[in-house]
């Protein structure tokens, strides 16, 4: 799916701003067809926002299931002869969106966009003034990923109709229009997708082979000059229902540098390879970004791409031919106030502190992040693992998830929907060097066997260029999946959840834990998340858990494990904030393994982790 430009023939219309807003506090306004007529008794509201933060009454922040979002929009003269679309990039979870009160789309899933061709709707009107009415539920069930329950309880000890959304992930269902509504045209024939595959010929890596991969070889290896290439073959694949005349490789100072006007045509599909001699390629921290600009008929679209390789074996992952040390987090997008909603300030900030703290990739932990912050990552030269929202499938105490009435058939049509909605938009990104098809799954469970064959299967069949990994919390005994992985992804708390603040027992259990792993599969391996809960600001000698001190002597135990295995190739810290959870006794206002504070500022162990990344 095309990320909405504007250019020549296309224009963009961001519908962001204060829209009208309501809570459907019986949950009666699809029956009732509030969505005929402008909505009644509204109260102003953000987009993109979450709603739940932004409110002082408890009653509209826990809601269970309906909010009504209202706005309008003119069409201008000018479009009479284009093709309209109404453009979401999120919205969660569940969306029902009208113009002019009839619907034009239902989405489900809350991560990821959806959009809605209004030409006809629009030809056929006389109105000046469109009504956009959405109706949008949070409720999560056994059919959704994530996955969750709505749990009701009655009887002695509970008032009537006593009732809540239960998830079982560790991160607050915020709900809401999270990222930008946009009208956007193009010509009535169009350009529809475009998917962009690179490969190199000489590529010249600066790695022999032969080094062992100790932490200071990847030092090493860091300060020698960037991998480049002889030439580079871009393999292109264009949908399109316009004639397409030429198309045309632009360098980063938007010189032309190859152009191709012959294709191979079938029906709407066009093919194409363009040869590019002494391309400049992505490397991580030091993105170079090509156009691929497609000229049809009618139709006009510049598509952003890369050019880099990747590879995995049994102990790396190469990109550009050179072994890849993955440092960074695991993160959320969240934010005080602004709860999930999209915020390019936010974001800005964001890669300037992983920059700082001299980061090199992260996870989108745990679903996909905003286009804009893709576009962000991928220009700033960060290695993204791009994860599918596929969290809450797994219980602590022992109950199943893939074995009885929980993940059903529905639960895995969604999964696999939501894996092509995440490749078709983030397909062309140089930044994202990895899929991970799921956090935290019972993979120990029979069930998840077939369940996770079909889901690595299909995500193999969207994408072979890609490497697949899943994170783990199954220990490597017990994991029944990772045969169909190329990394394996484990997230581990020794000393926090288990023999809680003994890091004496970390070096011996971890090592202990990865060895099994690359023994077991001969693949690499990530810790994708360690890391303690720290207060900011709270102190102690000697330290103890929760203060800033214990976090940084917690991490560096994990560190010395790592850099005596040459078979692991990065380590994510849990978490890159503090971040906002549901309330539990373990979670004092939220989950406080951030390395930052909320609101970005350093706790201790960042300038620890500093020293340590750059
Ligand atoms: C995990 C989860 C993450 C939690 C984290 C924690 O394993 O993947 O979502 O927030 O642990 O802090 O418990």
């Amino acid at each position: 799916m095309l990320y909405p430009i504007e250019n020549k023939v296309r224009e963009v219309k961001n519908l962001c701003g204060i829209w009208n807003f309501k809570v459907d506090v019986e949950n009666v306004g699809i029956q009732e067809k509030w969505f005929e007529k402008p909505l009644t008794d509204t109260v102003p509201m953000a987009v993109p926002a979450s709603y739940n933060d932004l409110f002082t009454d408890e009653k509209i922040k826990e809601h269970v299931g309906y909010v009504w979002y209202e706005t309008d929009f003119i069409i201008p003269d000018s479009w009479e002869e284009k093709r309209i679309v109404l453009r979401f990039g999120s919205a969660t979870h569940h969306a029902y969106v009208y113009v002019d009160g009839k619907q034009v789309v239902y989405h489900k899933g809350g991560f990821l966009p959806f959009e809605a061709d209004i030409t006809e709707l629009m030809e056929k009107s006389n109105l000046e003034n469109h009504r956009l009415t959405v109706a949008l539920s949070n409720v999560l069930d056994w059919t959704c990923i994530p996955c969750g329950e709505v749990i009701s309880k009655e009887g002695d000890g509970y008032p009537e109709g006593f009732h809540f959304q239960e998830t079982y992930f560790d991160f607050y269902n915020y709900s809401g229009i999270h990222r930008p509504v946009k009208l956007y045209t193009t010509s009535k024939k169009y350009i529809e997708d475009i998917v962009i595959k690179t490969e190199v010929e000489g590529l010249q890596s600066n790695y022999s082979g032969e080094e062992m991969l100790t932490v200071e070889d990847y030092k090493a290896l860091d300060c020698k000059e960037l991998p480049t290439a002889e030439s580079a073959v871009v393999k292109i694949k264009i949908q399109s229902t316009d004639t397409l005349k030429a198309l045309m490789v632009l360098d980063e100072e938007g010189a032309v540098v190859a152009m191709e006007t012959r294709f191979k045509v079938s029906g709407q599909d066009y093919y194409a390879e363009i040869k590019l001699d002494n391309p400049t390629l992505w490397n991580p921290g030091a993105a170079y970004l090509y156009q691929l600009r497609v000229e049809g008929e009618q139709d006009v679209y510049s598509e952003t791409f890369g050019i880099r390789t990747i590879e995995t074996n049994e102990k790396q992952f190469l990109i550009n031919g050179r072994p890849f040390y993955f440092k960074g987090f695991g993160r959320h997008e969240d934010s005080d106030i602004h709860g999930k909603g999209m915020d390019e300030a936010l974001n800005i900030r964001d890669f300037n502190l992983l920059k700082w703290i001299g980061a090199n990739s992260f996870r989108t932990s745990h679903y996909p992040y905003s286009e804009e912050h893709m576009m962000l990552a991928d220009r700033e030269g960060f290695v993204v693992i791009d994860e599918v929202p596929a969290v809450g499938m797994c219980f602590w105490d022992g109950q199943s998830v893939f074995g009885g009435n929980r993940v059903n058939d529905e639960t895995l049509k969604h999964h696999l929907d939501a894996l092509r909605e995440m490749y078709e938009r983030d397909k062309n990104h140089p930044s994202v060097v990895m899929w991970s098809v799921a956090n935290e799954a019972a993979t120990h469970e029979e069930g998840a066997v077939p369940y996770f064959e079909k889901v690595i299967e299909t995500m193999r069949e969207l994408d072979d260029s890609r490497p697949i990994t899943m994170v783990h919390t199954t220990g490597a005994d017990g994991d029944k999946v990772s045969q169909w992985l190329d990394v394996i992804c484990v997230n581990r708390y020794y000393a926090w959840y288990t023999d809680h603040s003994h890091i004496e027992v970390i070096g011996l259990q971890l090592e202990k834990e990865m060895r099994r792993w690359n023994e077991k599969y001969q693949k690499p391996v990530i810790l994708s998340e360690y890391g303690a809960d720290t207060i900011a600001g709270y102190h102690k000698l000697p330290a103890v858990a929760f203060t800033e001190e214990f976090q940084c002597d917690y991490l560096d135990e994990f560190h010395k494990v790592f850099d005596q295995l040459d078979f692991m190739i990065g380590e994510h810290v849990w978490a890159y904030c503090d971040f906002q959870t549901k309330q539990g006794l373990n979670r004092v206002d939220g989950n406080k393994k951030g390395v930052f504070t909320r609101n970005r500022q350093p706790k201790m162990a960042a300038f620890r982790l500093k020293e340590r990344w750059k």
